[in-house]
This record gives C-alpha cells, sequence and structure tokens, in this order.
C-alpha cells in the first residue's frame, strides 16, 4: 500500500504533551515536530478539519535532522527507516514516546487545509497496524469522519475535549451527480449511519465515498477546480512532494497479524 505521509507541524502542544516533553528532556528546545497522518487521498486535503490520534496508543518521536522530528507509531517509523525517511537506513532514531492521550488538544498546521490551524482529537477506531496512528479527518468526504466529527461535539465533556477544538466546517471540495458536493454527509443519511460504532454501514459508505469520489467527481475547491478528481489527485500529490509538505510512505504486502503495534 502507497500513502502519503502528511507533514503537520506543531504549532502549539496541549498542555499535558508540554508537560510529558518537558519532563522528558530529549527534544531540543528549537526542535520542529511534525505529526504524519498517512492518507490515500491527496485531493481532499483542503478539506481537513482535525487530527485523530487513538487514546490506545503510544506514540514515537523521531529524529529526523537536527531540528526536523516526526511524530507516528513505532510500526510506521519501522517501515520508514528502510524508505530513506530519516538519516541512518534501517534504523529508528527515536527520541522519546508520547501517549495519544497526551496529544489530544494539540493544535498542528496541516499542509493545504482551508483551517489556519487544526486540532488533535481522540478517537478509538484507529488501527495501530495499519499507515501511521494518525488520521487527518476530512468530514466532507469520508463518512467515518463525519459520524466522528458529530459524536465529539455531542459529547465533549464524555471525551474530555474543548467543543472549540472540534471543527465542524464542511467544505466542498468534491462534486459528484449523484451524492452532490458533501458527499459524506449525503452517504451518512442516505445510509442511517448513527454512530463511529455502526461498522457495517460506515465500511459500506466508504468504499462507495472512494469509488464515486474517484470516478464520478470534480474537484470545487482549489487550484484544480473543475478538473475530474483522477486527474486533479495525482497533481495534487506531486504538488505535496515537490514542495516537501508531505512524502511516499508505504507498506509491505502481508499479513499485518504478523506484526505486533
Ligand atoms: C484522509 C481521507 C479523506 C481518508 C477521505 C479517507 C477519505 P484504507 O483504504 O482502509 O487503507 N486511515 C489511515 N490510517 C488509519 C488507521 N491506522 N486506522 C484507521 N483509519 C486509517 O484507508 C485509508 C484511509 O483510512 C486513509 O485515508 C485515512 O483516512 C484512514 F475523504 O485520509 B484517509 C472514503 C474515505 N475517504
Amino acid at each position: 500500500q502507497e500513502y502519503i505521509g502528511l507533514r503537520c507541524k506543531v504549532v502549539d502542544w496541549s498542555a499535558r504533551a508540554k508537560t510529558v516533553i518537558s519532563t522528558n528532556n530529549s527534544l531540543p528546545s528549537n526542535a520542529d515536530v511534525f505529526m504524519i497522518p498517512a492518507t490515500l487521498r491527496p485531493e481532499t486535503m483542503y478539506g481537513q478539519t482535525n487530527l485523530f490520534v487513538s487514546y490506545n496508543i503510544s506514540y514515537g518521536i523521531f529524529k529526523v535532522s537536527d531540528t526536523v522530528f516526526y511524530l507516528a507509531t513505532d510500526r510506521a517509523a519501522r517501515n520508514m527507516a528502510f524508505q530513506g525517511i530519516f538519516p541512518d537506513w534501517g534504523s529508528v532514531p527515536k527520541v522519546m514516546e508520547i501517549k495519544g492521550v497526551d496529544l489530544v488538544g494539540t493544535a498542528v498546521r496541516a499542509p493545504l487545509s482551508a483551517r489556519d490551524v487544526i486540532y488533535v482529537l481522540p478517537v478509538d477506531t484507529i488501527k495501530p497496524t495499519k499507515g501511521t496512528g494518525v488520521v487527518t479527518s476530512v468530514p466532507s468526504d469520508s463518512p467515518a469522519d463525519h459520524v466522528t466529527t458529530l459524536e465529539l461535539f455531542k459529547k465533549a465533556a464524555h471525551y474530555g475535549i474543548d467543543p472549540q477544538w472540534v471543527c465542524q466546517d464542511i467544505l466542498p471540495i468534491i462534486d459528484t451527480p449523484e451524492y452532490g458536493n458533501t458527499i459524506a454527509p449525503t452517504l451518512v443519511k442516505k445510509l442511517k449511519i448513527n454512530s463511529p460504532k455502526d461498522e457495517r454501514q460506515l465500511a459500506e459508505a466508504k468504499e462507495l465515498a472512494y469509488k464515486v469520489g474517484f470516478y464520478q467527481g470534480t474537484m470545487v475547491y482549489g487550484p484544480f477546480t473543475g478538473m475530474p478528481v483522477q486527474e486533479a489527485k495525482t497533481q495534487i500529490r506531486q504538488q505535496l512532494l515537490d514542495s516537501g509538505d508531505a512524502f511516499i510512505y508505504c507498506e509491505p504486502d502481508g499479513p499485518v497479524t504478523s506484526r505486533s503495534g
């Protein structure tokens, strides 16, 4: 599987992250730390509203250069070590660990997002065996992201988050003949999905959203407005790679069950 890893620069750590980082004392004071969501949909990056991390995952911060550090799971870093992303091929330059729960409320700048800064929120649907364990939320085009956003806002107190961190914007990015210009909310209504726990319907909605967006979608936001998604996807991906805002991150095939956290 070939993802792109998006470099989302931390602009303000959550209070808990600040404590963990200063106690740990192994990041230089001038460090730029980037959280790295893995995505297959670069064309939707304009509509990013939040980053999701898992409560239960412990993340690593890895050294890329004297001042640049990436945040992802250990598993993702082990893969990155063999893709020329870190300085020494095959070695994992781990500097410190931080739990997902401590990252919640951190503000990041996400490349291409229409929002200036977006906030990190906790979810429990992230699979530790896929991607980087960090997910960027696009509620206009990802049904799961849309229902998760609604749930987090509705039950902010329960999840221990400030409702102001939940970005409720749904920006039209892709227009489709059948499902309009915000495909995820349309599908969520149509399939009567009420909660992030409706796994079966969400899987169906996800597949439909992928297919319809890719084959029938036209961009309605950004410099590629009017272009079919099939063409714009390649161009936006290339633009992100050329600007250095993203890099290619691949995962080997094979049973994920044989590899641990
Ligand atoms: C932004 C985005 C926008 C995504 C969209 C999807 C959609 P797949 O096809 O199953 O490989 N993702 C990445 N890592 C994880 C993880 N560890 N656990 C759970 N979800 C994860 O899924 C790849 C997509 O799943 C990635 O692309 C990421 O969300 C999420 F409009 O990034 B995506 C209809 C989907 N639309």
